[in-house]
């Protein structure tokens, strides 16, 4: 059944065997397959074998899914294949069907270690695997040290070191797409993320974007809305409007993946539920003691578990805690006032 030559069209947009086969269980003769490239609103853009298309939705799909796509009596997307990933922001679909992620942050401001933290946990918990990139290494005189600071922080994770300026790495995060990978970039406004792919663009299809957007006076690539890119080396990229704050409601998944190394040496805590901060018997605090273990990713680690017990509470038990809280304000303010 495959290779089926009539989606050879489709290759550079990350169509494979994967995909061909995920497409074979769930579309009908008459349909097509596409790549949502943008989504507004109740319509899509979708990528087919034969050209763009815009595309009505009952279902609305996401940046980077595979649909099968009906043409009678009007494009519209009939079926989303099942996604193999998916990046979520607090119940919101940023992207999907990607392999890689793309952790960005620049140089150029200090550091933010505990927002890469948590990106990375967002991105584990994607089920695609992530990948940390340093942009504008060139303002930054101790980039190297930087790097290493981030590589002991992001364990199993390969850190790149890149400047669009002078395009140190830009190859690495070029090999890291080249057998047809989709990637999407995540990371604050203003990491450098659009100019990182207006560099792996060619220039055709860079001065296409630019002159697109000369229209609407904002005379390059910018990312109102995400976008799908195939990048002329090989792969797909996604690129995301910069996302202010980073809520991991939903994402306990991803914090296993993200810090296996912790979860590993807590099996040995003498308690079951040991919040590894000071209970008797907690291996975390002994391995941070002994100098296995770094502190700072043990302190965040135990914040972003705090964070995700928060947000799984339920609503019955977080109504009695805060309850209980004012109770306890009033009975506060009814005591009779400290003399001086
Ligand atoms: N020095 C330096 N500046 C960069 C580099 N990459 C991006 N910038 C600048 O950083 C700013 C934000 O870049 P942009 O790509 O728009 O960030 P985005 O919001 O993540 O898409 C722009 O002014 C860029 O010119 C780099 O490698 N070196
Ligand atoms: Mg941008
Ligand atoms: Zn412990």
């Amino acid at each position: 059944m495959f290779p089926d030559a009539r989606f050879d069209a489709l290759i550079p947009l990350g169509w494979d065997d994967r995909v061909a086969a995920l497409y074979a269980t769930v579309a009908e003769a008459h349909h097509q397959p596409a790549r949502v490239g943008r989504v507004d609103r109740d319509r899509c853009t979708v990528r087919t074998a034969g050209g763009q298309v815009r595309a009505m939705a009952e279902v609305l799909p996401t940046t980077g899914d595979w649909v099968a796509l009906a043409s009678e009596p009007r494009p519209a997307v009939a079926i989303i294949l099942p996604r193999w990933s998916a990046l979520e922001r607090e119940g919101q679909l940023l992207a999907a069907d990607i392999d890689i992620v793309f952790v960005v942050a620049s140089l150029d401001r200090p550091l933010n270690l505990n927002r890469i933290e948590r990106e990375l946990v967002l991105a584990w918990d994607s089920g695609a695997r992530p990948v940390v990139v340093l942009t504008k290494a060139d303002a930054a005189p101790d980039a190297e040290v930087l790097a290493k600071t981030v590589e002991a922080r992001a364990v199993g994770v390969d850190v790149v070191l890149t400047s669009a300026a002078n395009g140190l790495g830009v190859d690495r995060v070029q090999a890291h797409l080249r057998p047809n990978r989709t990637a999407v970039l995540l990371g604050p406004s203003g990491a450098g993320k659009s100019t990182l792919v207006n560099r792996l663009l060619s220039e055709e299809e860079a001065q296409a974007t630019a002159a697109v957007r000369a229209g609407d006076h904002k005379g390059r690539h910018t990312t109102s809305s995400r976008h799908l890119l195939v990048i002329p080396g090989g792969g797909v990229l996604i690129d995301t409007p910069g996302l202010r704050s980073v809520g991991l409601t939903g994402a306990e998944g991803g914090v296993a993946l993200a810090f296996p190394d912790i979860e590993a040496i807590g099996e040995g805590c003498r308690f079951r539920d040991c919040r590894h901060v000071n209970e008797p018997g907690c291996a975390v605090v002994a391995a941070v003691a002994s100098g296995r273990l770094d502190r700072d990713r043990v302190a965040s680690y135990t914040k972003v578990q705090g964070e995700l017990e928060e947000s799984t509470k339920e609503p019955w038990a977080k109504a009695a805690e805060n309850r209980q809280a004012r109770i306890v304000h009033r009975a506060m303010n009814k005591l009779p006032k400290k003399k001086r």
